[in-house]
C-alpha cells in the first residue's frame, strides 16, 4: 500500500494527515481563522501555504497529496499568474444585500433552477459580484489555489465549484448562460477537474521546500464532499451531519431535487463524488461555540462541556441560523440579545451558554434532517455525525434525542480520510465508494447514541423556537 497525504484546511484549523492503507496519522496541525485587514476580513493565504509546506515536509515520502478546504472563497490571479491579494473571508460584510439585489433583478428561482444551490449571502456568485474583477484573469477556489502554488497547474475541482452558484447542477459544467446573464467575465472560470484526476507533479520550488517530490491529485476538494465520501455507512439509508465550524446536515442522493419546496426551505444540491448529490442545509455549527469560548479568556472546552452536562435542559434556546450569528464578534452577548428578543431569560454563566448553544444546534440538526428526508423522500435509519463535533459527546446525545434517530459518531477526521481515500482509489488501491466507506468505518471506534424514548420535550422545544425565524 502506498502512503497518501491530505492537506485539509478547515475554517478553524488546518492539518496535514497521512494514510498508510490502515491508519490516518496527523503530521501537522495549525490554527486558521479570519484576519481583519484594512481591505476587509481575509484569509492569510501565504501563512497557510507555509504551514502546508511544513506539514508535507513532516509527512515523509508519499505517493500523492490532495488538497481540500472550506468552500466558496477564492483568490484571483492576474494575467501573469500572480495572486491579486489574499482571499476575502466569507464572513466579510462586502456581500451584504447582493443576494437580495440578484433575486430582485433576475429571480432567485432562475439561479436555483440552474445551480440548485441554497442562498447563502457569501456564495461565490455574490462575492464575485461584489468584487473588482478588472485585472482578474483567473478565479481559483482556495484548494485549487493551494494546488496551483504546489504545481503551477490551473483548474477548478467540481465538488467545490458546485458551491459557487455558477455550476450547472445537471451537467456539472460551468453555467455559461447564467455567468453571462450576471455580467461576470467567462474568462476567469478555469477548466473543471474531477476527484481522482491527476493535477501534476510538485514545482521544483515546492519540492525543494518539502525536501522531496510527489504528485498532486484532485480530490473532492470541498471539505464537506470529502467528509460525506468517508461517512462510514454500510448502505444508503443514512443522514449525515458533517460537524465542525459549520454543521452540514442532509442526505446523499443519486440526482438533484430542484423542487420549489426545496428552494423555499433553502436546501442545496452540492456535488458529491461519483455523481452523487449532497442534499443538505447549512446549520451555523460549532462556530457558535468557538466564538463563545473566544469571549471567555482562560475557559477550556473540556471543562465547559462537562459543566454543561449538569445545566438545566431547555432553559434558553435560540435559532442557531439567525443571520446575527454569522459575523465574528462577541457571541455570548448576541445570544443573550436573541434570548431577550424572544422573551427568554439569557443564560447566566458560560456552562449555561454552552448548554443553550448545543441544544439549539441539536434542534438545527433535527430541523435540517427532517426536512431533507421529507423533501427528498429518502428513508433514513441513522444519522452519521462526522468531523470535530463527533468528539462532543453531549452534542451527539442531544442530536440523537432531537432527531429521534440513533447517532453514529466518527470519524472525527472524516474530511482528511475522504481526501486520502479518493487518492488511493485513483491509484487503483481501493475499489470504490463502498470499500472507501468500509475502510472509514475501521479507522477509529465509532460511538453509537440511541435516542431517548420520549421525544416530547424536543417537540415542545421546536415549537418554542417557532418556524417564523429568518435564517441564513
Ligand atoms: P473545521 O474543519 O471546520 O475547522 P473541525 O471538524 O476540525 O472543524 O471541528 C472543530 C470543532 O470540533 C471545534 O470547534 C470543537 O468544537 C470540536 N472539537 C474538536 N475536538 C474536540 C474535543 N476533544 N471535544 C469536544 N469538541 C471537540
Ligand atoms: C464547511 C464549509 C461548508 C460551506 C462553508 C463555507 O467547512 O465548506 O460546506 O458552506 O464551509
Amino acid at each position: 500500500m502506498s502512503r497518501f497525504a491530505a492537506v485539509d484546511l478547515g475554517a478553524s484549523s488546518g492539518r496535514v494527515m497521512v494514510w498508510d492503507g490502515r491508519t490516518l496519522t496527523e503530521a501537522h496541525r495549525f490554527p486558521n481563522g479570519p484576519v481583519r485587514t484594512p481591505g476587509g476580513l481575509r484569509w492569510d493565504l501565504r501563512g497557510l501555504y507555509r504551514e502546508v509546506l511544513h506539514g508535507l515536509r513532516r509527512a515523509g515520502p508519499v505517493a500523492s497529496v490532495g488538497v481540500d478546504s472550506w468552500a466558496v472563497d477564492y483568490g484571483l490571479l492576474d494575467s501573469s499568474g500572480s495572486l491579486l491579494g489574499d482571499p476575502v473571508h466569507y464572513r466579510d460584510e462586502r456581500t451584504g444585500g447582493v443576494a437580495e439585489r440578484v433575486a430582485a433583478e433576475i429571480g432567485a428561482e432562475v439561479l436555483y433552477d440552474v445551480a440548485g444551490l441554497q442562498v447563502l449571502p457569501f456564495n461565490t456568485v455574490y462575492q464575485l459580484l461584489a468584487d473588482d474583477l478588472g485585472r482578474a484573469a483567473t478565479m481559483l477556489l482556495v484548494p485549487d489555489l493551494i494546488a496551483y502554488l504546489l504545481t503551477g497547474e490551473i483548474g477548478a475541482e467540481v465538488t467545490n465549484a458546485s458551491t459557487t452558484g455558477l455550476l450547472d447542477v445537471r451537467t456539472r459544467s460551468w453555467a455559461t448562460g447564467l455567468i453571462e446573464r450576471l455580467g461576470l467575465p467567462a474568462r476567469i472560470f478555469p477548466p473543471l477537474r474531477r476527484p481522482g484526476d491527476p493535477i501534476g507533479p510538485l514545482l521544483p520550488e515546492a519540492a525543494a521546500e518539502i525536501g522531496r517530490t510527489c504528485r498532486v491529485t484532485a480530490v473532492a476538494s470541498h471539505d464537506t464532499a470529502s467528509a460525506v465520501a468517508a461517512v462510514p455507512a454500510p448502505g444508503p439509508r443514512f443522514a449525515y451531519v458533517s460537524c465542525g465550524t459549520w454543521s452540514l446536515a442532509g442526505v446523499e442522493l443519486p440526482a438533484p431535487v430542484l423542487t420549489e419546496a426545496g428552494r423555499a426551505a433553502n436546501f442545496t444540491n452540492e456535488a458529491g463524488i461519483d455523481g452523487t448529490v449532497r442534499y443538505l442545509r447549512n446549520v451555523m455549527g460549532l462556530w457558535l461555540l468557538q466564538e463563545s469560548v473566544r469571549a471567555w479568556p482562560g475557559a477550556s472546552l473540556g471543562g465547559l462541556l462537562e459543566a454543561a452536562e449538569r445545566e438545566r435542559p431547555f432553559a434558553a434556546l435560540v435559532d442557531p441560523d439567525a443571520p446575527v450569528f454569522l459575523p465574528p464578534g462577541d457571541m455570548p452577548s448576541r445570544i443573550a440579545t436573541e434570548c431577550r428578543r424572544t422573551g427568554q431569560e439569557p443564560p447566566s454563566s458560560p456552562p449555561a451558554f454552552v448548554r443553550c448553544v448545543l441544544e439549539s444546534l441539536a434542534l438545527g440538526h433535527r430541523r435540517a434532517i427532517r426536512q431533507a428526508v421529507a423533501l427528498s423522500g429518502r428513508d433514513v435509519e441513522a444519522v452519521h455525525l462526522v468531523g470535530g463535533g463527533s468528539r462532543n459527546a453531549l452534542l451527539c446525545r442531544l442530536t440523537a434525542d432531537a432527531c429521534g434517530l440513533p447517532v453514529v459518531a466518527g470519524p472525527a477526521e472524516a474530511t482528511a480520510l475522504g481526501n486520502v481515500l479518493v487518492q488511493a482509489r485513483a491509484a487503483g488501491e481501493v475499489a470504490g465508494l463502498a470499500e472507501m466507506r468500509a475502510l472509514a468505518a475501521r479507522v477509529e471506534p465509532l460511538r453509537r447514541y440511541e435516542p431517548s424514548v420520549d421525544a416530547s420535550a424536543w417537540d415542545e422545544a421546536e415549537a418554542r423556537l417557532g418556524s417564523a425565524h429568518k435564517t441564513i
